[in-house]
């Protein structure tokens, strides 16, 4: 297997956060992805930033491969007004406290510029990471051909903002949280997701457009895993999305 190396990005202005992105790539292609990361960072529609971070690390670690989230759905949700409830009655199966359910939904529609994800505790429904605290996750990204496949199977989701929630929703199942939600904080993407159960689910109208907020959350049962090793898995198991071939 050849080496991998993970690359990532981040940039902000006056310290507040403006984009971030991970991906894991080649040798070959590592001034390919470095070079489209700087692209982005100097074009976002969030600004211009002042400070630009590009840190690219061989992966020494195993390569833990996972198959890409089993199932996609698109929930109808023609209003933001309606959104809190489209998310309440989605997880009414999980028999989440409807306070926390509150404070997710809250969270990620948050005003806090905050680049990483803030958990909440399911039975306590508090926020037990703090903004400056948050966690980004990291070292995962598609492998090609179960990429290209999944793009044919699912031409919908082809754009690479939805490519990247996707992996990041793969990495975030396979780490055994109860839930995740998702809102852009690009003021000109206003679809969101929620993923539990191994699926994920498209939420169009998540925010107003022109709103700058954004956020995730993770919902985590602590009764049942570690905050601390589901955080070191997440930000340092290096993971591909990979399907076996007879998959
Ligand atoms: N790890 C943890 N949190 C992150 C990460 C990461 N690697 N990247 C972003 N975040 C957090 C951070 O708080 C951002 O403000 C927030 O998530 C949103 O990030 O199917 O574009 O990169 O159409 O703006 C969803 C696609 C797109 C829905 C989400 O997120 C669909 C998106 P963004
Ligand atoms: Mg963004």
């Amino acid at each position: 297997m050849e080496k991998l190396y993970n690359i990532r990005m981040r940039s902000a202005n006056n310290n507040e956060h403006i984009s971030g992105a991970e991906r894991l790539t080649t040798y070959r292609n590592i001034h390919k992805i470095a070079s489209q990361m700087i692209d982005r960072s100097l074009h976002h529609d969030r600004g211009v930033p002042d400070f630009i971070s590009l840190k690219i690390e061989e992966i020494k670690e195993p390569i833990k491969r996972i198959p890409p989230i089993y199932q996609i759905k698109t929930v109808e949700n023609k209003d933001i007004k309606t959104t809190l409830s489209t998310i309440i009655n989605l997880l009414q199966p999980l028999m989440i406290d409807e306070n926390t359910i509150n404070t997710m939904y809250e969270t990620v529609l948050n005003s806090e510029n905050i680049p990483g994800a803030i958990f909440i505790d399911v039975h306590t429904g508090k926020r037990i990471t703090s903004r400056a605290h948050s966690v980004r996750v990291s070292r995962f990204d598609w492998e090609s051909r179960t990429k290209t496949r999944f793009i044919e199977e699912n031409p919908q989701c082809r754009s690479e903002r939805i490519l990247e929630a996707m992996a990041l929703a793969s990495k975030v199942q396979a780490a055994n949280l109860v839930a995740e939600l998702c809102c852009s904080d690009d003021p000109n993407y206003t679809t969101g997701y929620l993923a539990f159960n191994d699926t994920y689910i498209r939420i169009p109208n998540m925010k107003q457009i022109n709103n700058f907020n954004g956020g995730r959350v993770f919902l985590i049962d602590q009764e049942k895993q570690s905050l601390e090793e589901t955080i070191h898995f997440l930000q340092w198991t290096p993971v591909l999305i990979e399907r076996r071939e007879d998959e």
